[in-house]
């Protein structure tokens, strides 16, 4: 359908799990890019709605209580609260934070779930799953890791593997364990309801590949393409589980709903809700043919938004379909996969916490590395350079001189427009411009682009007053300089308004500044570049900086806590199991000195080390390139395994090997005598 042909939009973003802190990733996958779409239509006027809330059923939350030695109650109580208020403090305008606890969702689910039986849509069947006899239950999906079977990424979760997005069975997974005991599980067998997905395969195929084709992104156009050329199979939409949304069906006792069916229905619960209090039909928004769905999320929540949800959806019978699922891929941190477990992210409320003033700097930076096409970086450093170079110098800079420039010369008041010459004709021609490269941007879900092109427009402000350089004109021709500022308050009061989806906190302040947030259309997106939206004389306010510098010790220290607190989280391996006190002892470790140390040629990782070892001089490759120079060890002692039968490493011989502590990241130290001892001296 073509979009001239929806009367409203409902956007929903992915419900977060309430049972860890928010972190940039959360932000830059699916609450951003949805938070600018949303502003940007209320801007135009459009009816639209944004919902979300958290998702507080399944493992994710059960595990978490185990781990926190608290009920599952307690932890969506305390991670629904922390995480309602960072998304406030951050600025996603949710029009609705709701929560799959709610009285308003159980039943909401249990209806969609008893229709979908009374019509005969799920098939009832007995299988084995993984069961453990340590903890006397069934492990349903994150109660199972193990290796993924597709791109043998090693802990792939029983529903999902988070490295490839692959959603699992947990007998699909290569060496299963169980979460709870570590143990092996056996397979026991028990009765669920399924849905039959492969009796939609011909439908989806109908519906993504010919319809979705060039208009959903190729990230997800590609996963489903994927899903369905490997053909759908049947999936269990119940689990044995004490947590959750209980099965509305006598004799399901202990059986609750798939979390996955459970949690999209969250999606039409929280507009329920919302509806109720702001007095709106919320059928409107998900039985009309006029409404436009769509569903913002993370890469790895491809497969559940567009191709399991709208099974149910169309098996129901009653619901819209999504028109779009604009998924982002992942975004890592200093070079590392963002990890909530070893607490390696920059989350969310510490960040409001440390920078209260500059959640637009954040808002900014991560829209301008958004993991649109591919997974992207964020680092604290690129953090500061963005934020100084392009926020403050660039767009703060050219608003700031411009009000201090109207407040030096004619007493912070805007001048009429004189005599208009072609480039102030140009400079205004551009607002229309770059409004309509940000339109077409943020409607194809390029956020990035979006707001590439509104940082083009205070470039070329910038440069405008740059080149007219009215600091020397003033002398000369006063009325001139008023046309100037002019100009270029037009271009900031422009500015503000198409700055407001991106950086809304910032856009407040800058139409506070030039004095026109009394006007009540003042954000009014269509007035863009099209008419003078200052009048003459109205005099600005103080003018204050819009943006601040971020300087080098606060990024030092965000970066020192991130390495010091990653380090407080490691975590030991798994222990190994129990040996023989002889099988110890059949290993000879002696005490050698490092006499000569190369490196390996075309090996960047290895050295070729000549020991001393008291018994002899031998040779021992070893990959410790990226942490010793060859200079830096000659002369120290270290121990050797020295009966390790040899073996060749790129053409040298090895005879042995040296031994090394190694951290999670795996990073080498030598192990060494606390004191020089003599050569060849065992260890025991
Ligand atoms: N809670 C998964 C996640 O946080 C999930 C999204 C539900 S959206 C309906 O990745
Ligand atoms: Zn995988």
């Amino acid at each position: 359908m073509p979009k001239e042909k929806y009367k409203r939009t409902l956007v929903t973003a992915a419900l977060p799990y309430a049972n860890g802190p928010l972190h940039i990733g959360h932000l830059a996958g699916a609450y951003l890019p949805a938070d600018i779409y949303v502003r940007y239509l209320r801007l135009k006027g459009e009816d639209v709605v944004f919902v979300c809330g958290s998702d507080e059923h399944g493992a994710a939350i059960t595990l978490r209580a185990k781990k926190e030695g608290i009920s599952p109650r307690e932890i969506i109580d305390k991670y629904h609260s922390i995480n309602q208020k960072s998304f406030e403090d951050f600025g996603i305008s949710f029009d609705i934070y709701h929560r799959t606890s709610d009285p308003v969702h159980i039943e909401t689910s249990q209806a969609v779930f008893k229709k979908l039986h009374e019509n005969d849509k799920f098939i009832e069947k007995t299988t084995e799953q993984f069961y453990d006899t340590e903890h006397n239950m069934f492990l349903a999906d994150r109660y199972v890791m193990g290796t993924c079977p597709k791109c043998g990424y090693d802990s792939a979760y029983g529903d999902q593997c988070e490295n490839c997005g692959t959603s699992l069975n947990p007998t699909e997974l290569i060496n299963p364990k169980s979460v709870l005991s570590n143990k092996t599980p056996e397979l026991r067998e028990t009765t669920h309801w399924f849905l039959p997905m492969n009796d939609y395969q011909e439908w989806l195929e109908e519906w993504i590949i010919k319809e979705k084709k060039g208009v959903w992104k190729t990230n997800v156009y590609g996963q489903c393409k994927g899903w369905l050329t490997q053909k759908l199979q049947p999936r269990a939409m119940t689990r044995d589980l004490d947590w959750g949304v209980p099965v509305p069906l006598e004799g399901a006792e202990g059986k609750v709903l798939y979390v996955w069916l459970d949690a999209p229905i969250g999606y039409i619960s929280a507009t329920k809700a919302w509806a109720e209090t702001h007095n709106k039909d919320w059928e409107k928004y998900w039985k009309s043919e006029d409404t436009r769905l769509l569903h913002f999320i993370g890469k790895d929540n491809i497969v559940f938004h567009a191709i399991i949800f709208p099974i149910i959806l169309k098996a129901h019978g009653d619901f819209i379909l999504p028109e779009n699922v604009p998924a982002n891929n992942f975004l890592n941190l200093e070079g590392k996969k963002i990890s909530t477990s070893r607490d390696w992210a920059v989350w969310v409320g510490e960040y409001m916490n440390d920078f209260p003033e500059q959640g637009d700097a954040l808002r900014y930076v991560l829209t301008a590395i958004a993991p649109e096409t591919s997974d992207s970086e964020f680092t604290w450093k690129d953090f500061q350079q963005r934020n100084n170079s392009e926020l403050v110098a660039t767009l703060g800079n050219f608003v700031h001189r411009t009000l201090v420039l109207t407040h030096k010369y004619f007493e912070g008041k805007v001048q009429p427009k004189g005599t208009m010459a072609v480039y102030d004709k140009q400079v205004l021609e551009a607002v229309g411009i770059q409004k309509q490269k940000i339109e077409q941007a943020i409607e194809n879900f390029h956020f990035r682009d979006a707001q590439y092109e509104l940082l083009e427009l205070a470039r070329i402000g910038n440069k405008y007053l740059a080149d007219t350089e009215p600091w020397k004109l003033i002398k000369e021709d006063k009325e001139l300089v008023g046309t100037i500022l002019n100009v270029a308050s037009q271009l900031s009061a422009n500015l503000a308004i198409l700055m407001r989806p991106f950086l809304p906190k910032a856009a407040e302040k800058l139409a506070y500044m030039l004095n026109f947030d009394y006007l009540s259309t003042v954000f009014d997106w269509e007035k863009v570049g099209k008419e003078d939206l200052l009048t003459p004389f109205v005099p600005f306010r103080e003018a204050e900086l819009l943006f601040e510098k971020i300087e080098d010790k606060t990024v030092a220290a965000q970066l020192e806590k991130l390495e010091q607190k990653a380090l407080a989280n490691q975590k030991p391996k798994e222990a190994k199991s129990e040996i023989k006190f002889e099988d110890f002892q059949s290993m000879d470790i002696r005490v050698a000195t490092i006499t000569a140390a190369e490196k390996v040629k075309k090996a960047n990782k290895l050295l070729q080390l000549t020991l001393q070892t008291g018994l002899d001089t031998r040779t021992v490759v070893s990959g410790i390139a990226a942490y010793y120079k060859p200079e830096d060890i000659i002369g120290k002692q270290v121990c050797v395994l020295v009966n390790l039968a040899p073996r060749k490493i790129r053409g040298i011989e090895s005879q042995g090997m040296i031994l090394m502590a190694e951290d999670k990241d795996g990073k080498l130290a030598f192990v060494s005598p606390s004191q020089a001892v003599s050569d060849g001296s065992t260890i025991a």
